[in-house]
């Protein structure tokens, strides 16, 4: 038996009866979606598992993580180099899938950094981050990752304009609207290795982008994008960028600009600098290259390729409906939410049936003529709007902190639920693909308030599933998640959980400061101040777990080559006093910890990882000696040995 009150009074009403049971996952038992939800403010992804909302991995993107060594080993710090150097964070708003046939196909998530612009690659079969590249001419990279309906390209665009890098961008503030510009980035996927690039680049004028979504089924090889700022304002833009009662969303023919860019029309910029930092697999270690070329199409020199759509008021999501006919527009200001016609929108290009011209000659298309309707009275604050597989459509409502449902096609209100508190994101599963999975609903709220136990000023936030494969959606679950989540992806677990990886296969590992089994485990002056440790660990011991002759000034480097080839067999390494992280290390795989000892006397490391019974005996000391000391290098495990 179910019932639900529309109007919960306290915290914790408004279950169903059986809500417990449809969200129980037996012990041992698996989830049904991985559900990949970004990290805000955190500047990770974690991996949660519904219906349970049981969190099962954080993966570290764009800040360092002391829990695995991200940032923090010789081989990932190349990872979160920037053209501004090393970046250890950042805020990570949005993932979206890699796609086939506008299907999640379970190989990529992608996603942005919204503070020092860069888009991530993480792979899927080790769930780690396989891929930076950092994005030139913007400020702020929030309107992405969006991937198109083949993953031909993930597209990013600037949300702050600002004047093109390079020595020519030292301008006046109050010059916004004659030297700032818009760029939206182009990044092709490689079909194979899922490789990034940016392909092309297109200069707009200045207008702050927020969200996209890329067509799909009948738009296909079109992309909306919500902008915001149509007035320019350069200055307390809470007043001066929220007069003009419409902004736009800007549709853009990107199969056109990308014939453009392959008829060679576009011109290569040199000034700028951007990293592309890729993470080798056999090595196990990124490198770091900056780039200084980018092709660039201005798209007021085409008249084919950009339209804006007028919309109320502030527009926040630009959502496509699985078909790609529909466009809805989350105006945060706005009363009410304009849902666009993508049929109507190509009849207004070719009528030419055009309102204004605007921005160097950008043609508006006129509103009433691409509407399909407005849905009336929905909430106040929409923010996103998601899909589910029966034609029915999802908003957030961040001020009236509800989520409501609505048909696509008759635009009335069909069901509205409370949430708790402030939604920001909703993802329906698969709701951004051409078949959504449906049957569920997450809510990714930001201010929690009394949802769970205080935990000083600041509390956990909270997401809150719903089941919404009745005409009711029900309130099943709330889970308390990591930083500050925005959007996210839920994945049916078939997809990926088969393609795990378990091991690093020992004799594929190319690192070349491997050690081939404890046999050829050793430390080695290379020179006057620099020594290297070669180690292993297998259970229950490290080789050498003896080591001396080390001097003070000295760097020393841990190279750690896990020989375990069991899954679920990391070992961990660290020493005290060292200024970096501990190494987490996978079967089969190499890791390097770099060690600079502060005072002489004997250090103790040990293996962090509870291995085995035998975990707490996995542990050895080295011994640091004045500088010009005569103790000679030496290093043993069990016989002592001599170099
Ligand atoms: S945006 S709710 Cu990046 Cu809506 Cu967060
Ligand atoms: Cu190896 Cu604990």
């Amino acid at each position: 038996m179910t019932f639900n009150a529309c109007k919960p009074k306290g915290a914790g009403s408004a279950l169903s009866g059986n809500a417990a049971e449809r969200v129980y996952i037996p012990p041992g038992q698996h989830d049904e979606f991985y559900n990949f939800v970004s990290g805000g403010f955190s500047g990770q992804m974690t991996v949660y598992g519904l219906p349970s909302g049981r969190l099962l991995k954080l993966i570290p993107v764009f800040s360092v993580n002391a829990e695995n060594a991200w940032g923090f080993s010789e081989e990932t710090k190349p990872m979160l180099n920037t053209s501004h150097g090393f970046v250890p964070w950042d805020d990570l708003h949005h993932i979206e899938s890699s796609f086939t046939d506008g299907m999640p196909d379970g190989r990529w998530m992608f996603a942005n950094s919204n503070n020092t612009p860069r888009l991530a690659r993480i792979d899927l079969t080790t769930f780690a981050t396989a891929e930076i590249l950092e994005i030139p001419n913007t400020g702020g990279n929030h309107c992405s990752p969006f991937t198109t309906e083949n993953s031909e390209y993930v597209i990013a665009a600037t949300r702050f304009s600002v004047p093109p890098d390079g020595p020519a961008s030292d301008v006046p503030i109050s010059s916004y609207k004659e030297n700032f510009k818009g760029h939206i980035s182009f990044v092709s996927i490689d079909k194979e290795t899922g490789e990034m690039d940016i392909a092309f680049q297109l200069k707009t004028p200045g207008l702050n982008f927020d969200l996209s979504s890329a067509g799909k089924g009948v738009s296909n090889g079109w992309l909306f994008i919500s902008t915001y700022n149509s007035e320019q304002a350069h200055t307390l833009l809470e007043v001066n960028a929220s007069k003009n009662d419409k902004d736009f969303i800007m549709a853009i023919n990107w199969k056109k600009a990308e014939e453009y860019f392959k008829a060679g029309r576009g011109k290569k910029q040199t000034n700028v600098r951007y990293a592309h930092n890729k993470m080798n697999h056999e090595t196990f270690t990124a490198t770091s290259e900056i780039k200084t070329e980018v092709t660039v199409l201005d798209v007021t020199e085409f008249d084919d390729l950009v339209y804006l759509i007028p919309c109320p008021k502030s527009p926040h999501g630009a959502d496509v409906s699985p078909t790609g006919e529909f466009i809805v527009g989350s105006g945060k200001l706005a009363a009410l939410i304009p849902v666009f016609s993508f049929a109507k929108i190509q009849d207004a290009i070719q009528n030419e049936n055009f309102e204004a011209e605007l921005y160097d000659g950008i043609r508006v298309l006129n509103y009433e003529a691409v509407l399909h309707g407005e849905v009336e009275k929905p909430g106040l604050g929409p923010l996103h709007t998601e899909f589910d597989e029966k034609g029915n459509a999802y908003t957030s409502f961040f001020v009236s902190s509800e989520v409501v449902k609505w048909d696509l096609k008759t635009l009335e209100i069909i069901d509205r639920h409370p949430t708790y508190y402030s939604v920001g994101h909703l993802m329906v599963a698969g709701g951004n693909a051409k078949r959504p999975y449906g049957k569920y609903l997450v809510a990714y709220n930001k201010i929690t308030k009394d949802r769970f136990l205080p935990t000083g000023p600041e509390l956990a936030h909270s997401a809150q599933l719903f089941d919404i494969s009745g005409e009711k959606m029900e309130l099943l679950l709330d889970f308390p998640t990591l930083g500050e989540p925005h959007y996210a992806q839920a994945i049916p677990a078939d997809l990926i959980k088969d393609k795990s990886v378990k091991i690093y296969d020992i004799n594929a590992n190319k690192h070349p400061y491997k050690t081939n089994g404890e046999a050829e485990a050793r430390v080695v002056r290379e020179s006057s101040n620099v020594v290297r440790v070669y180690m292993t660990t297998i259970r229950s011991h490290i080789t050498p777990d003896v080591i001396e002759g080390i001097q003070l000034g000295d760097t020393v480097y841990f190279h750690v080559t896990n020989l375990e080839q069991d899954w679920d067999m990391p070992h961990g390494f660290a020493i005290k006093g060292a200024n970096n992280s501990e190494l987490l290390v996978m079967p089969g795989e190499t890791i390097t910890l770099k060690w600079v000892p502060d005072r002489v006397g004997i250090f103790p490391y040990y293996c962090t990882d509870f291995c085995s019974a035998l975990h707490q005996e996995m542990s050895g000391y080295a011994r640091v000696s004045p500088r010009g000391s005569s103790t000679p290098i030496t290093y043993y495990t069990g016989e002592p040995r001599t170099e």
